[in-house]
This record gives C-alpha cells, sequence and structure tokens, in this order.
C-alpha cells in the first residue's frame, strides 16, 4: 500500500470510528497551542446536533488567548468515566495527554488525529500525516467525510489550529494543501485579520514585560549560534506572570540573525524546568529531545528538565552546533 493508500484508509477508520461511537471523549494536549484546541473544538462542534455525548478533555490550565474559539468553555480538566471512542489530537508521545490516559486505556477504540513523527503509540487507529503543517489539515480530512456542512465556528476553530502551528503561514512546513483548507475556511467566512489579532499578535503587558526579561537575560553561545534563555520561579513571580505569558520566547529568539539553535527553560513550581527548544532547518532536535525523555518535531521539540541537566542538554547543544559546521 502507498503512503497515501494508507493515509486514505486512516482517514476512512478515523470516520467510521468516529460516527459508530456514541460517547466520545477528545483529548487535546498538556500547555495547549492553538492546533490542538482548534482541531479539538472543531470535532466537537461538528458533531453538535448528531446526538453523540463528546467530553471535551485537557489536563493543563487553558492559555486566556484561545478564549474566543467556539465551545471553550466546554473544555473540563476532570473525567473519570469509560467512552466507546477516545481521540487524541495534536499529541505527539504518550505523555502528552497528561492525566488522561486512562481514558484510552478503557475506551472501547481508540483513535490519534495528529502530524507528529512520534505519535501517541497506543491507539488503535493513526490518522497521521506527518508532512502536514498542522494537525488540522489531517482534521480537515476526517471532517469532510462526515458529509456535514462546515459551520464558521467550525471553520474558525480549524482557521486558528492553522494560524497558529503555521505562525500565520510563514514556517516551511507549510505546503500548497495547509493553503488550500484555508481557502475553504475562507470561502466559509473566517475572519482571518481576527483569529490572528486573538490567537498570535495580541499580547498582554504582562506577557510583553515578561518575555522582555527573557530576552534581556538571553546568553549566546557557539559564535552566536545558540542563544539561550532561563527564566526562574523568582522572575515569574516578580512580573506576577505564569508560565503561558513568555510561551512565545523561545519563537522569537529565533527571530535573532544568526541563531541556528534556541533553548528556552522555564522553571515550573515543583522546580523542574520546562525546555522549548527550536532550530533552523539543517539540525534534528526531535532526538534530542527524546534522549531527554521529550518529544516534537525535527526544529521544534520540548522536554522536561532536573536543574543538574540544564548543562548536560547544552553541552549537547553546542556539540550538535560544532559538528554541523
Ligand atoms: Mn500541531
Amino acid at each position: 500500500m502507498s503512503i497515501n493508500q494508507k493515509y486514505n484508509k486512516s482517514i476512512k477508520q478515523a470516520s467510521e470510528a468516529i460516527l459508530s461511537a456514541k460517547t466520545i471523549a477528545i483529548v487535546s494536549h498538556i500547555n495547549p497551542d492553538g492546533d490542538t484546541l482548534g482541531c479539538s473544538l472543531a470535532l466537537a462542534n461538528i458533531l453538535r446536533g448528531t446526538g453523540k455525548k463528546i467530553h471535551l478533555l485537557n489536563a493543563s490550565n487553558l492559555p486566556k488567548r484561545f478564549e474566543f474559539l467556539p465551545g471553550y468553555k466546554k473544555i473540563k480538566t476532570e473525567f473519570d468515566g469509560v467512552v466507546d471512542l477516545a481521540v487524541s489530537v495534536d499529541c505527539a508521545g504518550a505523555d502528552r495527554v497528561g492525566q488522561h490516559a486512562g481514558i484510552f486505556s478503557k475506551a472501547r477504540q481508540t483513535l490519534e488525529i495528529d502530524h507528529h513523527i512520534d505519535g501517541l503509540g497506543y491507539c488503535q487507529i493513526s490518522a497521521l500525516d506527518t508532512e502536514a503543517a498542522s494537525t488540522a489539515e489531517v482534521m480537515y480530512d476526517v471532517i469532510k467525510t462526515f458529509n456535514i456542512d462546515i459551520s464558521k465556528p467550525v471553520a474558525t476553530c480549524l482557521m486558528t489550529a492553522l494560524i497558529t502551528d503555521t505562525l500565520n503561514f510563514s514556517i516551511s512546513a507549510t505546503r500548497s494543501k495547509t493553503l488550500r483548507v484555508a481557502a475553504q475556511m475562507i470561502d466559509i467566512g473566517v475572519d482571518v485579520g481576527y483569529i490572528s489579532n486573538q490567537a498570535i499578535k495580541l499580547k498582554t503587558p504582562t506577557e510583553l514585560k515578561i518575555q522582555g526579561h527573557a530576552f534581556d537575560g538571553a546568553k549566546f553561545d557557539c559564535d552566536n549560534k545558540l542563544v539561550v534563555s532561563i527564566l526562574k520561579q523568582t522572575d515569574f513571580a516578580r512580573f506576577n506572570a505564569t508560565m503561558d505569558d513568555a510561551e512565545e520566547v523561545s519563537t522569537h529568539l529565533m527571530c535573532i540573525r544568526g541563531v541556528h539553535i534556541a533553548v528556552f527553560f522555564r522553571q515550573r513550581l515543583d522546580g523542574l524546568f520546562r525546555t522549548s527548544l527550536r532550530s533552523i532547518a539543517k539540525y534534528n532536535l526531535s532526538k534530542i529531545a527524546k534522549k531527554y525523555n521529550g518529544g516534537g518535531h525535527k526544529n521544534a521539540a520540548g522536554c522536561t528538565l532536573h536543574k543538574q541537566e540544564i548543562n548536560l542538554l547544552l553541552n549537547d547543544l553546542k556539540k550538535v552546533v560544532a559538528d554541523a559546521l
């Protein structure tokens, strides 16, 4: 079977699983982004009125900037029931569903809809396209099979997923299909400027201040090819900021001319460091993140580190930069 045939078959299986289930848990990943939330809500919204019982679940606090997404308030943290179908959306690696792993072990059927290389790893059906710039491209293919008109709320959710994961269609993974799906959403009537403002551009004063502090403290290494920034709990306290307020720092660090790899550490309340890795095309960060029990994409990955592992990771990255010379 060709890759295409395999993909089409998985979309059909995903569609059948969703349409035959009466109760569905839709689980988005921890520390959610616009892709996981947008795609989860697109699926929940299109199934409204079909008589299915939908449980929207996320194990983390939800970023406020996605409050405009239709159905945002229906997402819950807790659930301990059994469903016909558990669906994971945009989850790279089993730990990405957080405390909700049990839903998948108890569900009658399990499905992952994703575009990460790693995937969840324990679902019976895997609707996965690693070439897709966002899970929205896969979710669109699934939703299309329902033969239900895509409403403006559903289109707004999918468009948010597309816009956020591609940073306004500017990352290299953006392909013609990304834009074709986006074009469909525009034909349905979504407001691109509004979505882009809400989901990406607009910041709170606190976000601006904590991010400015992160940039101010950034250190350069490897002939300015490696940039490192750390925010500790004391920094968050000083600006009365949350971890989410600093979400975009790693992306902006990559906007420094000449930088090949950016590392951004955020200390959590438990003392561990949430670590975001970004790089230009020629590096493979997914491999390095995996070594530290993390995961992600080739040029955007993450892991969680103990304090003493920070220097180990930095040494690994320095070596990677040196080897690439
Ligand atoms: Mn994604």
